[in-house]
């Protein structure tokens, strides 16, 4: 009895009526039968990724899409500001939006922008500490409308080793410290970014990291003219994963210099610890100037990759930036290019 049901089990109906189910089956049960099944998975699965591709691209679209409708939309696009012009094509859109470095999300650069997505920008305040005639909290929609805004093109450099050309808008970082009148006695600028573990999945998960991010400036840096506290990229205001609703942006430095998200800043006295240079000193210093001649313990950093194209071209000392910046470093200006 028991033998007669095994036996009936082990002759499948369907092996005259469907003998390619039947076929597929028998790989699968063969237990992933690799030949059967790949052949199979090679006829539907590029359309699959296909499908999946078109609809990820839209999503993407979507995270854009959405900043027309923010808070500061109607200040974007603005006027672009020729005197800082690069000899570079600009970086696709679609490809920066794609491509982040931002923890507080994930560590993977594909990642963040879908992880972002739940993130709430505004309303947004900035607290002002330390050494200012005018410290406390500003409401950020306000500051930035009183402020005004412009374009600026800049190349940005990953201590990763790789590198972009965008447009983005905002204040320059002078103008906006400028409103909270700092005095003598400040001599760095920290900057400290959200913490939120309900709407940023990385900080929930990486619960090893000292959140929330920290990042800092001496302030002759911090007041240099190519200095940005910015707004938005592409002629739109900041998608989440860009580091909404405010992000610094330090164009001479690598791209940790500067902080995304950010919700105050301080005056201070003292050198500030720095986020990454806490974590792995060896690795990530303070000054953090982009330097073809010095070369991350791990890798070299003599060239770098252009995402969207990967061209590899030569690194430039302080991201090409020396006409401005320079001076701030002698030592440093003296021994390249
Ligand atoms: N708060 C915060 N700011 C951050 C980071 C981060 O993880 N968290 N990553 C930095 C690094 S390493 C880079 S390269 C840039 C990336 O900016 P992008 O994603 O807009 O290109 O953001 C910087 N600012
Ligand atoms: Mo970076």
């Amino acid at each position: 009895m028991h033998f007669h049901r095994r036996r009936e089990f082990d002759l499948p109906a369907d092996r005259i009526t469907d003998e390619k189910a039947w076929a597929t089956r028998r790989a699968f049960l063969k237990g992933l039968g690799l030949g059967g099944l790949a052949l199979a998975a090679s006829r539907t699965l590029p359309s699959l990724a296909r499908a999946a591709g078109a609809l990820d691209e839209a999503a993407l679209a979507r995270t854009i899409e959405i900043t027309r409708s923010r808070p500061l939309a109607a200040l974007h696009p603005a006027r672009r500001d020729d005197a800082f012009a690069v000899q570079r094509e600009l970086t696709d859109e679609m490809v920066a939006a794609r491509y982040n470095n931002y923890y507080e999300f994930s560590p993977r650069k594909s990642e963040v922008w879908r992880r972002a997505r739940d993130f709430q920008p505004w309303p947004w305040e900035i607290e002002v500490t330390g050494h200012a005639e005018r410290t406390g909290r500003f409401d950020l929609e306000k500051l930035i409308r009183d402020l005004g805004v412009e374009e600026r093109v800049y190349r940005f450099r990953c201590v990763e080793a790789w590198a972009m050309t965008v447009p983005w808008t905002g204040v320059p970082l002078s103008r906006l410290l400028q409103r909270f009148g700092p005095t003598s006695r400040a001599r760095f600028v920290r900057f400290l970014s959200f913490d939120r573990p309900a709407q940023a999945p990385g900080q929930e998960e990486q619960d090893w990291y000292p959140w929330p991010y920290y990042e800092a400036l001496h302030i002759r840096e911090a007041m240099n003219e190519l200095s940005l506290a910015a707004v938005g990229i592409y002629g739109h205001p900041l998608p989440n994963q860009h580091g909404a609703p405010l992000r610094i942006v330090v164009p001479w430095k690598y791209g940790y210099k500067g902080a995304k998200g950010v919700v105050r800043i301080d005056l201070v006295e003292e050198k500030p610890a720095t986020f990454w240079n806490d974590l792995a000193p060896d690795e990530y210093g303070f000054l953090s100037n982009v330097d073809p001649g010095v070369p991350h313990p791990r890798w070299s950093q003599a060239t770098e990759r252009l995402i969207g194209t990967d061209e590899e071209v030569p690194t430039r000392l302080f991201n090409g930036y020396g006409k401005w910046v320079a001076r701030l470093y002698p030592e440093q200006a003296g021994k390249a290019e």
